[in-house]
Parts: structure tokens; sequence; C-alpha cells
């Protein structure tokens, strides 16, 4: 967008007009548009700094990601609930959907790529969006599988977007037990060691994550951001140790 675009969104009366704040103001006003679900707001700030000659990757970490893990921290401690938080993801939404193709061209660092899905006989899809959106606004490449997703699928998702992490969402006592056969599925193709799998959804815990073979439980959104950058930094601490050992 255009300079002389961003100051023809004119500001109602008492609101701020973004255009006007220094960057680190703009910023700070970004994480409370963002906390508040406000995705027109939150995409003309990402223009603003686009515009002020920021890198795509700059706004994405300094602004949207860093907003989203104000609001991941307020959600795990429970000051915000789903349906705030469903907001915020989708102003993050909104920011990522103008940065996405420049951050292509530019190719920002990723922490990692996961393929995520609801597993087979199950629909439901709330929790799984909201995770799936929070490691977006980490920084995760998500290759969102959707619903009733067949153990088949989930591989060949893997290998088709060299995914790091496996994330499978189960909500009934019925289907749950499919992410066994997955796991199995993964084992039995020697692949099980390539990708690091993690579960969640209301009626699992770490002894059924551990039952089925997964490498962790994730209580909620927060806790699998949390749990897969872990997972991640680890990998790349082992892979660069690896290559320095080979020097
Ligand atoms: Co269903 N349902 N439902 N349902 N539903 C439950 C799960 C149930 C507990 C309600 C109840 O009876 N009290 C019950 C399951 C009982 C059981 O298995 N023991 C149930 C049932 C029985 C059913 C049907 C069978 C009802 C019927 O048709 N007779 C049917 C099943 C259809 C099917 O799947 N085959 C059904 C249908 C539906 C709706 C379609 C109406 C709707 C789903 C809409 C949708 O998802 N698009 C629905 C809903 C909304 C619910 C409840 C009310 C809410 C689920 C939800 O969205 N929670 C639910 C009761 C409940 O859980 N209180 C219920 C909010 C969401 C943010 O939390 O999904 O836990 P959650 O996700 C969290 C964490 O668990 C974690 O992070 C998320 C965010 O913090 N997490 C992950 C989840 N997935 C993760 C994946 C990860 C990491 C973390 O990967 C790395």
């Amino acid at each position: 967008m255009a300079d002389d675009d961003i100051n023809s969104v004119a500001p109602g009366e008492g609101d701020i007009d973004l255009a006007t704040l220094s960057d680190d103001d703009l910023v700070q006003q970004m994480f409370d548009d963002l906390y508040d679900g406000l995705s027109d707001e939150v995409s003309q700030g990402v223009d603003i700094l686009l515009a002020r000659g920021w890198e795509p990757y700059g706004v994405l970490t300094k602004a949207l990601v860093e907003g989203m893990r104000i609001v991941g921290v307020d959600f795990r401690d429970g000051i915000l609930f789903v349906p705030e938080v469903l907001l915020a993801a989708n102003a993050m939404k909104a920011g990522m959907a103008i940065l996405r193709p420049l951050l292509a061209e530019t190719g920002a660092p990723s922490p990692g790529r996961i393929v995520i899905g609801t597993v087979k006989g199950d629909i439901h899809d709330i929790g799984k969006n909201l995770v799936g959106m929070m490691l977006e606004g980490a920084g995760f490449e998500v290759f969102d599988l959707g619903i009733n997703v067949a153990a088949e699928d989930f591989l060949a998702a893997l290998e088709e977007h060299r995914a790091d992490i496996l994330g499978m969402s189960a909500l009934l006592t019925t289907t749950m037990p499919y992410m066994k056969t997955v796991v199995e599925a993964l084992e039995e193709k020697g692949l099980r060691s390539d990708f690091i799998v993690l579960v969640g959804g209301a009626p699992l815990n770490e002894a059924f994550a551990e039952h089925v073979g997964a490498d962790a439980y994730c209580r909620d959104a927060a806790m699998a951001v949390e749990i897969a950058s872990n997972f991640m930094s680890r990998r790349q601490g082992s892979a660069q140790a690896q290559m320095a050992a080979q020097a």
C-alpha cells in the first residue's frame, strides 16, 4: 500500500491515527489491537511499518509474533478465553495475509514446519484451529489437514511438506486411540524418529500421550507453542552439534 493510501484511512473521532505514531508506539498499539482482535487496525499497522521500510520478517516477529505471545500468556493464565483468542488469532491472520507473500519472497526463517489435523472419525476442530493459529503466530509453517484425517493422509502430508512435527487432535474417547494407529503407521515405515509427534485434546493426558508413543501431550494452545518451540530448539541444537563433530 502506498503512503497516500495509508493516510487516506481516516480515523474516526476519538480513534488513534496509527500513521502519526512513532515506530515504537505503533508496535505497542499493534499489541493492543491484536489483543483486542482488531483485524483492520492490525492490517493497517502492518502496512504502515512496511511503507516505513521495515522488513516483512521484522514486522512478523516484532509486532505480530510478540503480540500473539502476550495473548498466549494471558490465555494460559486464564485471563483471556477461547472467543477472545480466536479473535486475536484472526487479527493475526489478517496481518499474516499481507506478510505471507512478502516473506515467501525474502525467505524468512521459520522455527519449523508442522502438519496438524483432527484424527479419523472426529470432526471437532475449534481447539485444533486455535493451536494452528497460535503456532502460525509463533512463526511456524502450519499445514492444517482439517478434520477426520486418516493415517495415510498424515503420512503423505508429512512427506510432502517435509515437516518437522506431526500434531494430532482428538476430542472423543472413541477417536483418541486412532493416534496410536498413526504412530504405528510411522513406525511401520521406519519414519517414527524423523518427526516430533505432539498430541492434544480435552480427553487426553500425559499418560495417554506416552501410551500412544507421542513425544508430548499439549494441554492447550500456549503449551503447544512452547513445547513445539522447545523441541525444535533441541533438534536444531543437536543438528549443529552433529555438524560440528563431523567438521
Ligand atoms: Co462434541 N463432544 N460431539 N461437538 N463437543 C464433546 C467433546 C463432549 C465432551 C461433550 C460432552 O458430552 N460433554 C463429547 C465427548 C464425550 C466423550 O468422548 N467422552 C462430545 C460428543 C459426544 C460429540 C458427538 C458424538 C455428539 C453426537 O453427535 N452425539 C459429536 C461427535 C461428532 C464427531 O466428531 N464424529 C459431537 C459434535 C460436536 C459439534 C459438531 C456440535 C461441535 C464441534 C464443532 C467444531 O469443533 N467445529 C462440538 C463441540 C463444540 C463440543 C464441546 C462442547 C466443545 C469442544 C471445543 O471446541 N472446546 C465438547 C465439550 C467440551 O470439551 N467441553 C464436546 C474448546 C476448545 C478450544 O478446546 O478442543 O479441548 P479443545 O482444545 C484445546 C486443548 O485440548 C488443546 O489446545 C486447545 C486450545 O487450548 N488441543 C491441542 C486440542 N487439540 C490439540 C492438538 C494439538 C495440541 C493441543 O496438537 C499439537
